[in-house]
């Protein structure tokens, strides 16, 4: 049974960047709920795929280092532990991870025409689809059996997730591998992340809710990894459950724990969330509404899908936050949707205009610090509203 634990209102498409600011976009409810059978938080409102992940899709894995090198150091994990001829990513992206293996080895799949592109153009094989069982048929009759599919913050995005191990499953060599990295549910709720849910994200996964998942597909995780990527993920390795070439780790059975020390398969640990999240709101706005009284200037960093839905649950508009700065072109001179905020290229002076950094992309605060080390020296503060809203 699904039980419903926050509203975070009426909410855009979260990558949507429109290059005018239209005052009557579209909005959907954004509301969550946790389901009491399956332990899987997710959105109520469904949108088609097809209107999210468009031909002109903005967001690039490759554009931070802290990905870049998320994704190098993987590749080198694989070839040295798992001895394997093919592997297939589910949510390639402009090629972060894919990048690293020789083009014979990899195939992509991509349902995005503008990322699939550059990858095809680099010379790797790019399918330019949904992943579901058709594509996964065509696969396997061109290229046999599959020793690795590998997804990184993308299953998350699709609703029918049983039609996704399902394909995978077919797909997949008898002892083949699975390796799966998504936000990690648990860090989400200690860190207060509501801006983890955008109508992208349908699920948040918890290590509690993908084992029951993989359960009925035959699967199993043999290991996890906790990564620092994205607030906090998790990488989950998976196997059949018939395959006895792997020891599950004992990393499994201590997530598990510690999700169910913290609360994760009871109901009152999201209501307890839902009044944190509230609060949030009202100190962000508190402390936004005091720099705004003492005449400062705000600009956003790292124009975020999260940043979107802090900004319209909050109701931030151009007098609070004056513009956004990021390096994907994509965004570059378009507005945060639903929001009359510009966001502007970024350059290495941008911020001398401004008294203080809002943290759209609070995940990557140690590459940001790093990189604006000018500004900080100077007296720049920056705003962050996680865990809770403070000037740092
Ligand atoms: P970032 C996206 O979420 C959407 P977002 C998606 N649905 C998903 O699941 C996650 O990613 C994984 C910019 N930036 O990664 C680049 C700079 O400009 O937090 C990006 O636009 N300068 C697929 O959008 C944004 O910030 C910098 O120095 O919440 C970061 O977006 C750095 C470090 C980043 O994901």
């Amino acid at each position: 049974m699904n039980k419903f634990f926050l509203d975070l209102g009426k909410q855009p498409l979260a990558n949507n960047y429109l290059n005018f600011y239209k005052k009557k976009q579209t909005k959907y409810n954004l509301k969550l709920f946790y389901n009491t059978k399956t332990k899987m938080v997710s959105i109520s409102k469904r949108i088609p795929s097809e209107q999210m992940f468009t031909n002109n899709y903005p967001y690039r894995s490759s554009m931070s280092q802290t990905m870049r090198n998320s994704f190098y150091k993987l590749s080198l994990e694989i070839k040295k532990k798992f001895k394997v001829n093919n592997i297939l990513e589910i949510g390639s992206n402009d090629g972060a991870l894919i990048q690293n293996f020789h083009r014979k080895n990899v195939i992509g799949v991509e349902p995005c025409n503008n990322l699939a592109k550059i990858t095809s153009r680099k010379g790797y094989l790019t399918y330019n689809k949904y992943w579901n069982y058709i594509l996964a048929k065509k696969i396997k009759k061109k290229h046999g059996k599959i020793d690795l599919v590998y997804s990184a913050n993308t299953l998350t995005h699709i609703s029918n997730l049983n039609n996704v191990f399902k394909s995978i499953s077919y797909l997949l060599r008898k002892d083949g591998i699975i390796i799966i990295e998504d936000p990690s549910l648990l860090e989400c709720i200690k860190k207060n992340s509501y801006d983890q849910f955008y109508n992208e994200h349908i699920y948040l996964f918890s290590a509690i809710s993908v084992k029951k998942l993989l359960n009925k597909f035959d699967l199993e995780i043999f290991d996890i990894k906790k990564l620092l990527t994205h607030g906090g993920s998790l990488r989950y390795y998976i196997k059949r459950k018939i395959n006895k070439n792997f020891k599950k780790s004992s990393n499994v059975d201590k997530q598990i724990q510690e999700e169910i020390k913290f609360g994760l398969h009871k109901f009152k640990t999201y209501e307890k969330f839902s009044k944190n999240v509230k609060k949030s709101k009202k100190n962000l706005l508190k402390i936004l509404d005091k720099i705004n009284k003492d005449n400062k200037k705000i600009i956003g960093y790292g124009a975020t899908a999260k940043a979107v839905t802090v900004l319209n649950y909050c109701n931030i508009d151009n007098k609070l936050i004056s513009n956004f700065t990021d390096m994907t072109p994509e965004k570059i001179n378009n507005y945060m949707p639903g929001r009359n905020i510009k966001i502007l290229k970024y350059k290495k002076d941008i911020l001398k205009s401004y008294d203080y950094v809002f943290l759209g992309a609070w995940n990557f605060k140690d590459e940001i610090f790093k990189k604006e080390r000018v500004f900080i020296k100077k007296g720049g503060k920056f705003i962050t509203h996680v865990p809770t809203p403070r000037v740092i």
